[in-house]
C-alpha cells in the first residue's frame, strides 16, 4: 500500500474560487500582528499532523505540503493506493476540488478525508471520498492499515516554522516543534479543537522522560534548544511538566518552550515554575470580562500577566469579540480590558460557531447561522457568519480591524513589547541565586543583545507620538542595563534599517502575502521507486524544457523573412 498525504493547495490568502484573502498561511500575520504594518511577525508552519501520521505508520508514504494544483495533479498521477487530504473548514472548497481531481486523474486511488474540515455537517454527501477520519489520525490510520494502534509513537523531526522574517530581515529558525498530544478536556463552548478531539486530552507522550528524550533527539538532529509546543493546553498535565523540569535540572539542560495553556493550569504550577522550565512564550485565552469561563474563574489575570512578563515570559492574550453580551459599548469595554492587560501580543478572534462545537449546536437550534455564507468565510478574521443582535457583518469586519489597530496604537509593536519583557526578566531574575535561574537570566541577556539592533527601526518607524515615547523608554532601559550599543549592534541596526525601508513600502502594496514553499517528504519509499521517479521527473523536465524552447523560438522564426527561413 503506497500512501500520499496532502495539505490543501495554494495560493493561500488570496480571493479566488477556493479561498479568501484573510486565510493567510502565517500564524501571527493572520490573527495576531495583522495590523502592525512592517512590524508584523512573518513565518509559516508545516502541516504537522500529516508528518506525525507519516512518521508513525509502516506503509511507504509521501507527504506533500503546500502544493499548487498542478503539483498535486502531477503527484496523484504517480499511482498511489490511498490519498489522504487534510483540511480545515475554511478550506472545504479546496478539499472538494482535490477529491474531484483524484477521481479524474487517479480513479484507482482511495480517498481519505481528515482534519477539522470533516466536522462539516453532511460532509459524506458533499465531498467525494472512500473513508473519513474524524479526530486523532495516527491511531485511526494504523487501524485502517491493520497495524497495532497502541504501538509506541515516534516524534517527527521538524522545525517549528520556516521563512521567518522580521521587518523583512530573514531570520534563522532553530526552534523545533514538539507535539505532546492533542485536545483539551476544558471543552469551552466555542473551542473547535477540544470538541474535535472528543473533549478530552489524548497524550502522544505520557511522561516527562519521553518529552525530555524527544528534546534531546531534536537537539541532536536539528540543533534545537527551543521548542514550540503544539499542545492546546500543555500545563493541564502538570506532573509531566514537573518531571521534564526535574530531568532538565538533573542533566544541566536549558531547553526553552513556547506553550499554549489556560489560566487555571498556569496558576496551578505558578510563574516561577514556568521560568525554571524555560517558558519564553505563553499563549493564554483571556476571552472576555463578560463571559467568565471556568478556566479564568477566580484568576487575577492582570496580576498573572504582569508577573509572567516580569519574569521575562512573553504573553499572548487571546480574546473573543462579538459575544452575545457585546453591544457597541460593551465590546469596547472588553477591548480595553484586554489591551490593559499589557500583554506582548493580542489575538482578537470573532466568536465563530464552528461545526462540532457546543456553540454551533446552540446557534443552529436557534436558527441564527447564516448557512448560505461559503465555508471559505468561516474563520473568524473577517465577518460573522451568524445573526448578531447588535452588529452587521460589515460592522464586525470594521470593529475587528479597529480593535487590532487600537492595541497597536496603545502598546506599539509586539517586537517592542518583547524587548521590554526581556529587560524586565533580566532585572527580576537577578533576585535568584541558583545556577538554573542564572542560566535562564543569561539566556535573556543574549536575547536582549540580539533584539537590540531592531530598536532603531522601531524608533524610526514608530507610527505615533505615544509609541515613539514608549520606544525611547525601552531604548533608555537597554542603555541603562548594558551601556551604549556595541559596534556589531550598530552595524546590524543599519542592515535592519535598510531591509525595513523596502519592507515598509512592500507592506503597503496589495500583495502583502507570503506563500509557503512546497515540501515533498518521503517515508520508507523503496530506493528503486525513488530512482524511477527521479528519472521520470527528468524526462518530464526535459519535455517541458523542449516545449518552452519551442515557445521561445517560434516568434523568432516568424520574424525572419520567408526567403531566409528557406
Ligand atoms: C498550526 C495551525 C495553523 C497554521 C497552518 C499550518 C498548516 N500548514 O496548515 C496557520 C497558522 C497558518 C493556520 C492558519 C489558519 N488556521 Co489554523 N491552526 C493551527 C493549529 C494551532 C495547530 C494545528 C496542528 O498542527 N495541530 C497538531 C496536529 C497534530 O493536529 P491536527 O493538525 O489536528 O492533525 C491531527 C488530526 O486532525 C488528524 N488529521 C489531520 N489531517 C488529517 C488527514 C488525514 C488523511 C487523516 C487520516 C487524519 C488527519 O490527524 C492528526 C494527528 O492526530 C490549530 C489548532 C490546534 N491546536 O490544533 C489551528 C486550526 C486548525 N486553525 C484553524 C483556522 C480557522 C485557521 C485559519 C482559517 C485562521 C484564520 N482566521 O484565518 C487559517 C487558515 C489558513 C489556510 N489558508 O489554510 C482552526 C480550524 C477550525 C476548523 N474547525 O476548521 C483551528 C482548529 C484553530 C481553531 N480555531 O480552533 N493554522
Ligand atoms: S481551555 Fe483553551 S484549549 Fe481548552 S477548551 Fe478552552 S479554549 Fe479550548
Amino acid at each position: 500500500m503506497r500512501i500520499l498525504l496532502s495539505s490543501v493547495f495554494g495560493p493561500y490568502g488570496v480571493d479566488d474560487a477556493y479561498g479568501r484573502k484573510e486565510n493567510i498561511m502565517e500564524l501571527f500575520h493572520n490573527q495576531v500582528t495583522r495590523e502592525q504594518d512592517l512590524f508584523s511577525l512573518r513565518f509559516h508552519h508545516q502541516s504537522f499532523g500529516l508528518y506525525f501520521i507519516a512518521e508513525n505508520i509502516q506503509a511507504p508514504t509521501t507527504v506533500l505540503d503546500f502544493p499548487s494544483q498542478d503539483a498535486f495533479i502531477r503527484e496523484i498521477k504517480k499511482g498511489y493506493d490511498t490519498i489522504g487530504i487534510s483540511f480545515i473548514v475554511p478550506n472545504f472548497a479546496k478539499a472538494k476540488r482535490m477529491a474531484g481531481l483524484i477521481r479524474e486523474h487517479a480513479p484507482q486511488s482511495k480517498i481519505i478525508l481528515g482534519g477539522h474540515g470533516t466536522q462539516v455537517p453532511g460532509i459524506e454527501e458533499l465531498i467525494e471520498h472512500d473513508y473519513i477520519c474524524r479526530g486523532e489520525g495516527v491511531a485511526w490510520f494504523r487501524k485502517f492499515l491493520g497495524e497495532d494502534p497502541g504501538q509506541p509513537l515516534s516524534h517527527p523531526i521538524l522545525p517549528s516554522g520556516f521563512s521567518k522574517r522580521i521587518v523583512g530581515v530573514p531570520q534563522k529558525t532553530s526552534a523545533a516543534v514538539l507535539i505532546p498530544g492533542v485536545g483539551c478536556p476544558n471543552a469551552c463552548r466555542f473551542c473547535a479543537t477540544s470538541h474535535f478531539f472528543g473533549k478530552k486530552y489524548t497524550a502522544f507522550f505520557e511522561t516527562g522522560q519521553e518529552l525530555f528524550d524527544i528534546c534531546q533527539k531534536l537537539e541532536k538532529e536539528l540543533g534545537s534548544k527551543e521548542f514550540f509546543v503544539m499542545d492546546e493546553n500543555f500545563l493541564k498535565r502538570p506532573e509531566r511538566a514537573r518531571e521534564l523540569l526535574g530531568l532538565m535540572e538533573k542533566n544541566n539542560k536549558y531547553y526553552r518552550f513556547g506553550i499554549f495553556s489556560s489560566a487555571e493550569a498556569v496558576a496551578q504550577v505558578g510563574v516561577e515554575f514556568l521560568t525554571r522550565l524555560g517558558v519564553y512564550f505563553l499563549w493564554i485565552g483571556v476571552e472576555s470580562k463578560y463571559e467568565i469561563y471556568e478556566k479564568n474563574r477566580s484568576i487575577d489575570l492582570p496580576t498573572m500577566i504582569r508577573q509572567l512578563k516580569d519574569h521575562g515570559i512573553s504573553v499572548l492574550a487571546s480574546a473573543i469579540l462579538f459575544l452575545e453580551q457585546h453591544d457597541k459599548q460593551t465590546i469596547w469595554d472588553d477591548i480595553q480590558f484586554v489591551v490593559d492587560l499589557g500583554s506582548d501580543m493580542v489575538q482578537f478572534m470573532q466568536l465563530g460557531p464552528l461545526p462540532g462545537t457546543r456553540l454551533y449546536e446552540n446557534y443552529d437550534r436557534q436558527g441564527i447561522l447564516k448557512k448560505d455564507i461559503p465555508f471559505e468565510e468561516w474563520h473568524g478574521q473577517h465577518r460573522l457568519w451568524f445573526e448578531h443582535p447588535n452588529f452587521s457583518p460589515g460592522e464586525s469586519e470594521d470593529l475587528l480591524r479597529k480593535a487590532f489597530r487600537y492595541d497597536y496604537n496603545q502598546q506599539g509593536a509586539t517586537i517592542l513589547r518583547m524587548c521590554e519583557t526581556v529587560i524586565r526578566g533580566i532585572r527580576k531574575l537577578a533576585d535568584y541565586n541558583d545556577k538554573h535561574m542564572r542560566e535562564r537570566r543569561q539566556f535573556l541577556v543574549k536575547k536582549a543583545a540580539s533584539l537590540r539592533p531592531i530598536l532603531e527601526v522601531l524608533k524610526k518607524y514608530a507610527h505615533n507620538r505615544h509609541v515613539r515615547s514608549l520606544t525611547q523608554k525601552v531604548i533608555d532601559s537597554y542603555s541603562a542595563e548594558f551601556g551604549p550599543p556595541t559596534f556589531k549592534q550598530k552595524i546590524l541596526s543599519k542592515v535592519a534599517l535598510a531591509y525595513a525601508a523596502f519592507e515598509a513600502v512592500r507592506v503597503t502594496t496589495k500583495n502583502n502575502v507570503y506563500q509557503p514553499r512546497t515540501f515533498r517528504t518521503n517515508y520508507r519509499i523503496p530506493a528503486k521507486i525513488l530512482i524511477a521517479e527521479q528519472l521520470q521527473q527528468r524526462i518530464v523536465s526535459f519535455a517541458e524544457f523542449q516545449a518552452e524552447l519551442q515557445n521561445q523560438l517560434e516568434p523568432l522564426a516568424q520574424s525572419v523573412p520567408a526567403e531566409q527561413q528557406k
